[in-house]
């Protein structure tokens, strides 16, 4: 699918540290990359609601780990998907009378304009689900031939296939990504659109694969028959259809813990035997009048709407950088009004601009590449400021290669 205009990074001189990152499954910081490679698969939009100030958050974060690992001298491979048929989106294009594909293709376009406007990298390969459904049905019969996969009947249709989750190797167990209990499990999956009370599995927990077609709902082709991916194998097979297992991260929000990350780690060992990540990286939620930002509540802030009220997207952006990725948080106006005093003070700062060299630098790239402390990178940049630190050719370069925003 067309990705969005790539926004350009000044090189700056020298190199950065490798950056170190929490892992969701070791509980550890952990070095990112010992290669010359890294690549990163970070969990799309459901293509309705976009974007929100928590999902623009969760793709910052990711992108500051680009950013870091291009100033690293690292070459990159991002992919991300678009999980434009599922239950969600369906449910929605439903309530509103309209076409889900029209549904998926309109906030798909929003969401491009809005990541161009925060300055977000663009994937390499940015997937749809429905691009690759003929692939995600060949993976799903592999599973089935090795007796991973198993069939759960239905009473008015041909039945569904479901992922045999005491499934274990080397490179996965359950629990392995997630570290919960099974209580917990049960809770979540529940919650995040599992089906612990459908009768018929073998354990509640196991995840869909395949649903077979009913009438009103979208179907395809394919070696199972006809029907639609299970959520959490579409990740799978786009992960490891363009990048080489294990994948250095796979990334998104907290949300995704369990079951999505957890059982398209599950999925991808059971298909090729190696883990599907060497870390399984989570951004915190962000939290509006309370509660979780999320399309089911409706309490969201857009990133098109603050757009057309002229907020500069820098504005957001610094807004969204001055909380660490990885708390949960809650927006409000007042992140705003601190980040558009800073840009103003910064770019004050910047028309000073002289072409000298710069200490600060290597300052400001350790402070990030400490599990990108986006936080503590703003206030180092405010004191330099207040502290007449003088505004080099490098350092507003570099406020631009790492944090993503454009002073002159
Ligand atoms: N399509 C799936 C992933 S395959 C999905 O979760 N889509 S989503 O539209 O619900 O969310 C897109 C991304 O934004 C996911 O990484 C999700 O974890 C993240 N996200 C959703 N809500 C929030 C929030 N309130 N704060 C931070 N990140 C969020
Ligand atoms: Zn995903």
């Amino acid at each position: 699918m067309k990705t969005w205009t790539r926004p350009t990074v000044p090189r700056l001189p020298g190199f950065g540290p490798i950056p170190r990152i929490f892992d969701s499954a070791t509980r550890r910081l952990v070095e990112t990359s010992t290669e010359d490679v890294a690549s990163i698969y970070v969990c799309g939009i459901t293509p309705y609601d976009a974007t929100h100030l928590g999902h623009a958050a969760t793709y910052l974060a990711y992108d500051t780990l680009i950013r870091l690992w291009l100033d690293a001298g690292l070459s990159v491979d991002y992919v991300q998907n678009s999980t434009d048929v599922d239950d969600p989106l369906l449910e929605r294009a439903a309530r509103d009378g309209v076409d889900w594909r029209d549904l998926a293709a309109a906030q798909t376009e929003l969401f491009r304009g809005d990541m161009e406007q925060l300055r977000i990298i663009p994937p390499d390969h940015y997937v749809a689900v429905t691009e690759v459904i003929g692939e995600v049905a060949d993976a799903v019969k592999i599973l089935e031939d090795a007796g991973l996969a198993y069939a759960v009947d239905s009473p008015d249709a041909a039945p569904d296939l479901y992922f045999d989750s005491s499934f274990t190797a080397p490179a996965w167990h359950l629990g392995a990504e997630s570290n919960l209990d099974r209580a917990t499990m049960l809770e979540l999956s529940a919650e995040r659109g599992g089906d612990p009370q459908r009768s018929g599995k073998r354990d509640p927990l196991d995840p869909l694969l395949w649903r077979s077609e009913r009438s009103d709902d979208p179907a395809w082709d394919s070696v199972l028959g006809r029907g639609r991916p299970g959520w959490h194998v579409e990740c799978s097979v786009i992960a490891m259809k363009y990048l080489r297992s294990p994948i250095t991260v796979n990334g998104g929000g907290s949300d995704l813990i369990f079951p999505h990350h957890e059982f398209s780690a599950g999925h991808a060992t059971a298909l090729n035997g190696q883990a599907l990540a060497g870390i399984y990286s989570h951004a915190g939620m962000v939290a509006y009048h309370g509660e979780k930002m999320s399309k089911s509540l409706g309490n969201l802030v857009l990133v098109s709407r603050l757009a057309a009220a002229d907020i500069d997207p820098r504005v957001i952006r610094l807004a969204l950088l001055s909380e660490h990725y990885r708390s949960d948080w809650e927006w409000t106006d007042a992140h705003l009004d601190i980040a558009r005093k800073r840009l103003e003070r910064w770019t004050t700062w910047a028309a000073t601009m002289a072409d000298e060299t710069d200490a600060f630098l290597a300052e400001l790239r350790l402070v990030l590449s400490d599990d990108l402390d986006s936080p503590a990178a703003l206030t180092a940049i405010d004191s330099h400021i207040a502290a007449g630190g003088s505004a080099s050719v490098v350092l507003v370069d570099a406020i631009d290669a790492l944090l993503g925003v454009q002073l002159l």
